[in-house]
C-alpha cells in the first residue's frame, strides 16, 4: 500500500471530532480528551492479590480454596539471568473476583466466565452507601426500600447498570480476622435481603451486584430462606457478582462507568478481575 493510500484509509476510518445539525458525535474521542485532560478520573476498584488476600471460609463439610501463592521462576539469576517471571496458585474467586452465572447450581447451564458477553462488563456504577449502617450492625441487610429511597434522591436506575455495595468493609481488607469477622455463630458481615436479592435478579435493570465484603451474600447468609440468594437468584437470572471492591468512596452515588476485566478462564466459574471506575470531575 502506497504512503498516501495508508493515510486515506486511516482517514477513512476515523469518525468526525464534532458535528453539526444533530448527526452522530464521535463520544470515544471526546472520551480520550477527556482522559488526557483529567477532567475524566480512572478509580482503581481493585485489591491487591497476593498471600495476605483474605479468602472465604466455608465451614466443614465443605471444601475451601487455598491461599493464593506465588512461586518464583527466575529473578534475573542463573534461572533466568534476564527476567524476573512467577506463576501462581490460587483460587477462581480470590481477592476481588467475578461470580459468572455457572458458579451456583441455578445458573448451571448458563455462561462460564470466558462467555459472558464483554458488553456486559462495562456499565454505568450505581452507588449506594450503607457504611455508617454496617459500622453500627455488622449483620447489616440492603433492603428493596434503602433502593427506593436512592431512587426518589437520584433518579431511575439505568439499564446495564451495575449496583455497587458500600458498607466500608474495605478498610478490613488486609486483616483476614477483621474481614470475615467471624465468632461462633459464623461469619458477621453485610449484605444484601433476600426479598432484595430476587428483585435485584427478577426485576432490576441491574448488571449484577459488587461488594466490598468476601461474597455477594452477608457472613450470615447460610441461615437464609433460601441460603444465599444472592448466589441463587443473581446468577440463576444470569447476573454477576464482584466482590472485595476497594476505593467505593472515591465514587459518586450515580454518573461512573464501570469496567470489569476477569480472565477469560475457559470453564471457569469466576476469576480474579480488575475493576475500574471512570468518573467524571
Ligand atoms: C461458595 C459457597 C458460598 C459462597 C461463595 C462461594 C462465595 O461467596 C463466592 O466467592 O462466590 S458465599
Ligand atoms: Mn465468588
Amino acid at each position: 500500500m502506497s504512503e498516501e493510500t495508508a493515510s486515506n484509509a486511516r482517514m477513512a476510518r476515523s469518525a468526525p471530532l464534532a458535528s453539526a445539525g444533530g448527526a452522530a458525535v464521535d463520544t470515544l474521542a471526546s472520551f480520550v480528551e477527556g482522559l488526557i485532560s483529567g477532567s475524566i478520573d480512572v478509580v482503581d476498584l481493585t485489591q491487591p492479590l497476593s498471600e495476605r488476600t483474605p479468602m472465604i471460609q466455608l465451614p466443614p463439610p465443605f471444601a475451601n480454596t487455598p491461599n493464593w501463592t506465588t512461586h518464583e521462576i527466575s529473578h534475573y539469576d542463573e534461572k533466568g539471568p534476564a527476567w524476573y517471571w512467577n506463576w501462581f496458585e490460587g483460587g477462581e474467586h480470590a481477592g476481588t473476583h467475578f461470580d459468572a452465572p455457572i458458579h451456583w447450581v441455578t445458573g448451571k447451564d448458563k455462561d462460564d466466565v470466558s462467555q459472558v458477553p464483554v458488553k456486559r462488563l462495562i456499565g454505568p456504577a450505581v452507588v449506594i452507601d450503607k457504611s455508617k449502617e454496617a459500622q453500627a450492625d455488622p449483620d447489616y441487610l440492603l433492603t428493596l426500600n434503602d433502593i427506593r429511597a436512592f431512587e426518589r434522591q437520584h433518579g431511575a436506575l439505568p439499564k446495564g447498570s451495575w449496583l455497587l455495595y458500600r458498607t466500608g468493609w474495605d478498610a478490613r481488607a488486609n486483616d483476614q480476622k477483621a474481614f470475615l469477622n467471624a465468632n461462633d455463630t459464623g461469619p458477621h458481615t453485610p449484605g444484601i435481603d433476600v426479598e432484595l436479592a430476587q428483585w435485584l435478579a427478577n426485576e432490576s435493570p441491574f448488571n449484577g451486584v459488587g461488594v466490598e465484603t468476601v461474597g455477594t451474600d452477608a457472613g450470615a447468609a447460610h441461615s437464609f430462606n433460601p441460603p444465599f440468594p444472592c448466589h441463587q437468584f443473581l446468577l440463576g437470572a444470569n447476573k454477576y457478582g464482584l466482590t472485595q471492591l476497594a476505593n467505593l468512596a472515591r465514587l459518586p452515588p450515580t454518573g461512573a462507568v464501570l469496567v470489569v476485566a476477569p480472565l477469560k478462564l475457559v470453564k471457569g466459574s469466576g476469576s480474579p478481575c480488575r475493576a475500574l471506575a471512570l468518573v467524571q470531575r
